[in-house]
């Protein structure tokens, strides 16, 4: 049986390349074992990502002046996790505070913002998690900051629109000292930096200055207007959709499908995926599956069905 795997192990397969530390190594080991489906094609790799981790566990013990380094990680909560990065003043803690239910100190002083602050966006019947952090600037893009970036699914970096493009520009530098890429769209063709999804947004915007803005950076990125008086809910759908992922419900055959608790998974993901995703006994039993979507009648479809946001399945197992 072949190992099959995920978009998102092979994210987190280039993301390793970057890693700065050993700490920053051994989570994203950890993150692709969680991601690896558990069926058969995928036990050896299973035994080899763990021996790496204990290789670089021990390794970290000899080096303990390697926590310092990695001081402020987040551990990941939700279906995904987005970081909000930019320079002093830009309105980071404010969107915080505003998408979700954290109250983080707000103030006209640069760093008021010293250590990550965290908060959980709800979005419908899934929640995100939002990291707020402290600023990137000239001269402070501490390596702790930037492998956050790095490691988080998207980044949204966040611009004062009242500074113009040269604060995009001098964000996309510091961002790339950490070796990032940010893109919303156009797909990064070099080997040297990690391509991060995400967009931007502009606070306080000029209409002239975000027209600008668009026009220029239309091929690369998302640039998003954020407005204190805005429709939050259409921004956290702008966040939950860059993610990637979908939403099914699974429905017990003769029972009504459960919509409270969603199953994530990747755009792109199979019935089998689903089924994996749910249990492995289960998915090596599974007969056939029935599927509704829309308002079309069920009809059963074979393992290797895409899925859509949205679909109800049911799984008969042998
Ligand atoms: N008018 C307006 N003020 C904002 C906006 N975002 C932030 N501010 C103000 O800008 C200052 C810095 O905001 P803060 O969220 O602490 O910025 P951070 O350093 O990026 O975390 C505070 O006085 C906020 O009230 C916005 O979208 N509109
Ligand atoms: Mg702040």
């Amino acid at each position: 049986m072949p190992a099959n795997l995920p978009q998102i192990y092979h994210k987190k397969e280039e993301q390793l390349r970057f890693a700065g530390s050993i700490v920053e190594k051994i989570s994203i080991l950890k993150e692709m074992l969680a991601v690896m489906p558990k069926h058969k094609g995928t036990d050896h790799l299973r035994a080899e990502l763990t021996r790496k981790i204990a290789t670089l566990k021990k390794e970290a013990k000899k080096k303990p002046q390697i926590q310092r380094i990695d001081r402020y990680s987040v551990p990941k909560e939700g279906i995904g996790q987005a970081v909000l990065m930019g320079p002093p003043n830009a309105g980071k803690s404010t969107i915080l505070s505003r998408l979700t239910n954290a109250k983080p100190d707000i103030a006209i002083y640069p760093f008021t913002t010293q250590k990550p602050n965290v908060g959980m966006i709800e979005y419908e019947n899934v929640q995100i998690q939002l990291i707020d952090t402290p600023p990137l600037y000239e001269d402070f893009h501490p390596p702790w900051l930037l492998a956050i970036g790095r490691s988080s699914d998207i980044l949204i970096g966040v611009i004062d629109g009242r500074k113009g493009e040269n604060s995009l520009t001098h964000l996309l530098k510091h961002l790339k000292e950490g070796k990032i890429f940010l893109q919303t769209k156009i797909v990064y063709q070099g080997e040297e930096l990690l391509p991060k999804s995400g967009f931007i947004f502009v606070t306080r915007a000029e209409q002239k200055t975000l027209e600008e803005l668009k026009r220029k950076y239309e091929e690369r990125l998302n640039i998003i207007e954020f407005s204190l008086s805005g429709n939050y809910q259409a921004v956290k759908k702008k966040i939950y959709d860059s993610l990637g992922v979908i939403r099914i419900y699974t429905k017990p055959p003769g029972k009504d499908a459960d919509f409270t608790t969603p199953v994530i998974l990747e755009k792109g993901a199979t019935a089998q995926d689903a089924a994996y995703e749910i249990h492995k006994d289960f998915a090596e039993r599974m007969k056939y599956t029935r599927l509704w979507r829309g308002d079309y009648n069920p009809r059963q479809v074979g393992s290797d069905e895409l899925l859509e946001e949205g679909d109800i399945i049911e799984f008969h197992s042998r």
